[in-house]
């Protein structure tokens, strides 16, 4: 057991650092069995700092020191005192050079923070607190540096070596070595420090800025990989025009790089100039990758280029402040998205996610605002909140200002705050300024944790013609945080009439309730507020928060009727979409547990309008067909009974595939592929609507789905369609053909780690093929690696978060089961370990059954020797609830 606890770092304990940092003189020597690291630090006393006789602290990991020296003179070993995470040289001028030399173990590092080995090559990962196990420095964001790196390595291992900035010098060392020096002239924390060396290709292209100024843009690669770069290009100067377009943001450096690595502990890193990408998050190809994958690959590397300016140019003041970047530039790149694809489509996929998975982070117990007050380990911090939630924070504040003044808002923080740390309270104050808003009581968002409920009630008076509506607001209690007050909420909301028409909504009785606006944005800031509509001469059917206007849970009691009288006429596509939810998390949950099974059929009708009616916008249609997802229907539950809800969802699933069988038969042969593969709004829809119709296929017990799919999977020339029949067959009770496809996938592709992360998550996260024995059989797959984060999450994260029947077996297995591969992943990547304990936090959400045997894998984790201060965190706060 861990005898020491790991410290809580609180922001109110903040204080200005003694000591800045103007400029950095690094040279790397890289070798096979490790690197040398010669650091030159200019240091000066901070003027802002009160404290004139603090010693220099610089933090350090894992560091092997080697030579320290004050202005070229060698330091004494008295004169400084090496903690092991710290270096604290205690007199020093107030001015002075710093030359710090350490050697460290790149190859054996497989905690993937700071230098490591990615398949051969040398890569890096600073953010967080990853600078630190490269050398001694104040690492923390607010000190910010200008850097000049020199790369040392081996000519014929490395032949590309690569840091942030221009290349300004290279050339030839003895012993088939060479070198690349990088000066970055903006100045940056070192958490977007960054180093690349290793055999890899280069992709070129080029774009010229609105100022007529050409960037070089490269792509490096695996050599094998050199084919999968087109998209990720694409992607990359759509972006750049973007943030010209949207924001005003032009591109600074000369160059923008990006490299894929296959290990990789998140999705991809921004970098100065020099992204860091997960392979899976880069390279794609017809062949290779589904639409989904080329759809989040676009969102990504628009997120890491967005990231130049908001977390870049304008950065984080402490890491209290993450979702200042975070949030801001999920809100921009979840706007990028909507704005070159449906618009409808991308806030049905942002609200799904956050619904289903922030809300479930809000109501457990590593719940926190998206300002925490206090973490142990700020890795555990890049969360849901902190980035989605933290988007939807910025996406109110859009939404009150509206778009001319959000934008007066962005200018003026990026002008104001151009080269600082700075705090999220300065973004709400520009913000502020630019618009004379006053954002007072909005800062609540930033500071209370839970998600608020909105309690809605509503009441016709005929005689006057008026329509009241009630909506009360009431913020949970989080660990740490009760009595909380209302929040400042836009509520955008319509009224429709019987026919489906657009009522006026007019607030005042004098008003010419004919000219009155169709949708308005009702501001909440009481615990309860009473609205007014004037004029009308029928009880309307109310269409509520509108385009999801605030991260809240409604309570309203929705009738059927009105929700499928929503499902077809809501002017609001999301709203149509949401109906439909509601609907059929209304249906399966009255299933829940009960002996009799049927299944209203006015769902049933539902469906077949929406699969007959080709009228309809045929993406939103594909998302109106997906059913509610399990880990929805759990969240939405008070003391879910897994099993149960599985058995409802399935049941249900399989009356609307007999019932429609025509209807998907038809949808399915209408949306075959047409012409030359695209990636556009309009085939992406079609592919999901015929994957969709096969998968429901398949759960009638004639052959019909089978052979579709048998078919399908042979003539299939790309992923998406591969990839749906493949899923369809895997999830079936056709065990033979299970298998067959399964083998055939492998051995197709099993020289490709992307797909095979694929192959392995379709496994992992069904309940035909992902039992507890299979799960175990894939960890001895070859294919398998332990070093790998992807490969970790594809098959054990999967099976946790995904394949819920499984995970939830009431014997337990599934959660020892967890238990143990998160104790076993603790001692290499205490990252990865964090992260995959999530799904057993919940485990008081849970019906007693399972809640018990969650907490005793819980327990056990907790006693575990050497548990690393991520786990302690997670299993600690999870225990304490
Ligand atoms: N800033 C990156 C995400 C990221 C965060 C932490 C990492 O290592 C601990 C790596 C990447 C982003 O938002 O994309
Ligand atoms: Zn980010």
């Amino acid at each position: 057991m861990r005898t020491n606890q790991p410290k809580t770092i609180y922001l109110s304990e903040y204080k200005v650092p003694a000591y800045l940092v103007d400029s950095v003189d690094l040279r790397f020597e890289l070798f096979d069995d490790g690197a040398r690291v010669h650091s030159t630090l200019s240091v000066r006393r901070n003027p802002e700092s009160a404290d004139v006789s603090a010693p220099l602290t610089l933090d350090g990991d894992s560091l092997k020191l080697e030579h320290v020296a004050l202005n070229g003179e060698e330091l004494a070993a008295s004169a400084y005192e090496d903690t092991g995470d710290q270096l604290v040289i205690s007199k020093v001028p107030a001015g002075f050079e710093l030359t710090v030399v350490t050697w460290i173990e790149p190859h054996n590092n497989t905690r993937l923070e700071g230098l490591y080995k990615s398949s051969g090559m040398f890569c890096t990962q600073c953010e967080a607190q990853g600078f630190r196990c490269i050398t001694y420095f104040p690492d923390r964001p607010d000190v910010m540096a200008r850097y000049r790196t020199r790369i040392e390595a081996d000519k014929s291992t490395c032949p590309v070596l690569l840091s942030n900035g221009n290349d300004v010098d290279r050339g030839d060392l003895d012993n088939g070595r060479h070198f690349v020096t990088w000066e970055d002239p903006f100045p940056k924390p070192s958490y977007l420090f960054a180093l690349v060396a290793g055999d890899l290709v280069e992709k070129q292209d080029t774009f010229t800025t609105c100022s007529g100024r050409d960037i070089d843009l490269r792509i490096y690669v695996e050599p094998r990989n050199a084919a999968k770069c087109e998209h990720a290009m694409d992607s990359l100067k759509r972006s750049m025009r973007w943030d010209e377009e949207a924001y005003g943001r032009e591109y600074d450096l000369d160059i923008f790089m990006i490299v894929a690595v296959d290990d990789f502990n998140m999705g991809a890193m921004e970098n100065k100039g020099l992204n860091i990408f997960n392979s899976s998050c880069v390279l794609a190809s017809q062949e290779t990758a589904t639409d989904l994958a080329f759809q989040r690959i676009e969102a990504i590397v628009a997120h890491e280029y967005f990231h130049n300016w908001s977390g870049n140019r304008v950065t984080c003041r402490d890491w209290f402040q993450l979702s200042l970047k975070e949030g801001f530039t999920v809100f921009r790149d979840s706007t990028f998205s909507a704005d070159v694809g449906s618009p409808t489509v991308k806030r049905i996929e942002d609200v799904t996610l956050l619904r289903t998975a922030q809300f479930a982070e809000d109501a457990g117990p590593m719940a926190h605002p998206v300002r925490p007050a206090s973490y142990m380990e700020i890795t555990n911090f890049y969360t849901l909140t902190i980035y989605e939630k933290g988007a939807e924070v910025v996406r109110m504040i859009h939404t009150l200002l509206g778009p001319d003044l959000f934008r007066k808002g962005s200018d003026l923080y990026f002008e104001r705050h151009d080269g600082q740390a700075v705090t999220t309270d300065d973004f709400v104050k520009a913000m502020e300024d630019a618009s004379g808003r006053d954002l007072t009581q909005f800062r609540l968002w930033y500071e209370q944790a839970g998600t608020p409920v909105l309690t809605v009630s509503d009441a016709y008076d005929a005689e006057r013609g008026i329509y009241r509506l009630t909506i009360q607001q009431s913020v949970p209690d989080t660990p740490g945080q009760t009595d909380k007050k209302p929040q400042h909420i836009p509520f955008a909301l319509g009224l429709l009439g019987a026919d489906g028409e657009a009522l006026p909504l007019s607030l005042e009785s004098t008003a010419d309730d004919e000219s009155a606006p169709t949708e308005r944005v009702l501001e909440l800031t009481e615990a309860s507020h009473t609205f007014e509509f004037h004029g009308l001469t029928q009880k309307p059917v109310p269409s509520l928060l509108r385009h999801f206007s605030a991260p809240v849970r409604v309570v309203y009691p929705w009738t059927r009727e009105q929700l499928i009288f929503l499902m077809s006429h809501d002017p609001d596509g999301f709203n149509r979409w949401d109906a439909g939810q509601r609907l059929a998390v209304d249906v399966i949950q009255s299933l829940v547990g009960s002996p009799d099974f049927e299944v209203d059929p006015r769902l049933v009708d539902a469906y077949r309008a929406l699969l007959s009616d080709s009228a309809l916008d045929q993406a939103l249609v594909a998302k109106m067909l997906q059913l509610p997802s399990e880990a929805y229907l759990i969240e939405l539950s008070e003391s879910p009974d897994v099993a149960a809800i599985h058995r409802a969802r399935e049941k249900v699933l399989a009356h609307l595939a007999t019932s429609l069988r025509d209807e998907l038969l038809a949808c399915f042969h209408r949306n075959a592929g047409a012409g030359a593969y695209e990636v556009s709004p309009e085939s992406i829809a079609r592919r999901s609507l015929r994957n969709t119709a096969l998968a429901w296929l398949l759960m009638i017990n004639d052959d019909t789905g089978r052979d579709l799919a048998v078919q399908q999977l042979s003539d299939a020339d790309n992923m998406t369609d591969r990839m749906g029949a493949l899923r369809a067959l895997v999830n079936s009770d056709y065990a033979a053909e299970r298998s067959q496809a399964l083998s055939d996938f492998y051995e197709r592709f099993q020289d490709d780690p992307q797909v095979v992360e694929q192959w392995f998550s379709v496994q992992s996260s069904s309940d035909r093929a992902g039992q507890l024995p299979q799960i175990q059989a894939l960890l001895k797959h070859p294919a398998f690696d332990w070093k790998n984060p992807n490969k970790i999450r594809s098959v054990v994260g999967v099976f946790a978060g995904q394949n819920l029947a499984a995970f939830h077996n009431p014997d337990g297995s599934g959660y020892s089961f967890l238990g143990d591969q998160v104790c076993r992943l603790d001692d290499s990547n205490p990252q990865i370990a964090a992260r995959l304990v999530t799904p057993l936090t919940r485990w008081q959400k849970f019906a007693p059954a399972y809640s018990s045997l969650m907490r005793s894998a819980l327990e056990r984790i907790r006693d575990k020797t050497g548990l690393s201060a991520d786990l302690y965190e997670v299993v600690h706060k999870s225990l304490e609830v």
